[in-house]
């Protein structure tokens, strides 16, 4: 999967990809601040998560938006200690909703490490255009709550899916696959094909378009079954 992670300046999402990642991940930064993007690769229960973090600076809104394109989630890092900063949040918010219309997306309330942070509550309170998105307090400095973050993430996107890999899970391997998904899913092929291309390159499928094939990765089968097996700790 593709997940992009934006928010404003300072709010962590540097930081945050390297705590998923265990700092196996690049930065291109200047003295400090992000000046094109982050990127690492995840590994939860065998799917594979490409993570792309954004530069908060409010000038580079172009990297922001290649970055985002075609990405299946976002993490959205907001500052709980930095109440001087919501009001970026908000510009940051919208651009991501316009640049990503209807893909799921959950917030980081980040920094709950230290003594000033805000609570859930406060940082709804205060944002109110995060009203609908899960909110989850966390840390990328201790860890605390990161992986159970992705983890919703990351289920949030499955279900978005579930129709279609449900179908991928029924025709994995089949000679007729990719006819079956065009009748099913009521699509051209140039469609299917799309699809199939997409979820190759997140590592859920290798395809054999030759063959009008495609099979549903070994380590992927379980959670392409059962997307709860994800929350499910
Ligand atoms: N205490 C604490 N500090 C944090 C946390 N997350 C990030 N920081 C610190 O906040 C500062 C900014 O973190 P970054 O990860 O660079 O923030 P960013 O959102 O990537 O910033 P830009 O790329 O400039 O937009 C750094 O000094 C981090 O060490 C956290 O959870 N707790
Ligand atoms: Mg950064």
């Amino acid at each position: 999967m593709k997940i992009v992670v934006t928010g404003p300046r300072a709010s962590g999402k540097s930081r945050l990809i390297h705590n998923i990642t265990n700092g196996a991940c690049i930065n291109i930064e200047r003295g400090g601040v992000t000046i094109a993007m982050d990127h690492g690769v995840a590994d939860v229960d065998g799917m594979t998560v490409f993570l792309f973090g954004t530069p908060g600076l409010l000038r580079f809104r172009t990297m922001r938006k290649i970055l985002s394109s075609g990405a299946d989630g976002i993490i959205f890092v907001v500052d709980s200690s930095d109440a001087e900063a919501d009001a970026r949040a908000k510009l940051f918010f919208r651009e991501i909703a316009f640049f990503l219309p209807g893909v799921p997306c959950v917030v980081a309330a980040n920094k709950q490490d230290l003594e000033n942070a805000r609570s859930v509550d406060k940082v709804r309170e205060s944002m109110k255009f995060l009203a609908g998105v899960p909110v989850i307090p966390c840390s990328a400095e201790t860890g605390l709550n990161v992986d159970s973050m992705l983890r919703t993430l990351l289920y949030l996107t499955m279900m978005q899916w579930s129709s279609v890999f449900a179908k991928f899970a029924e025709y994995s391997g089949r000679s007729d696959g990719m006819k079956r998904l065009m009748q099913d899913l009521k699509m051209e092929r140039e469609q299917v094909v799309g699809y199939l291309r997409r979820f190759e390159l997140r590592k859920i499928l290798d395809v054999s378009l030759g063959d009008e094939q495609f099979t549903v990765r070994e380590p992927v089968k379980p959670i392409l079954e059962n997307p709860a097996l994800l929350i499910r700790r």
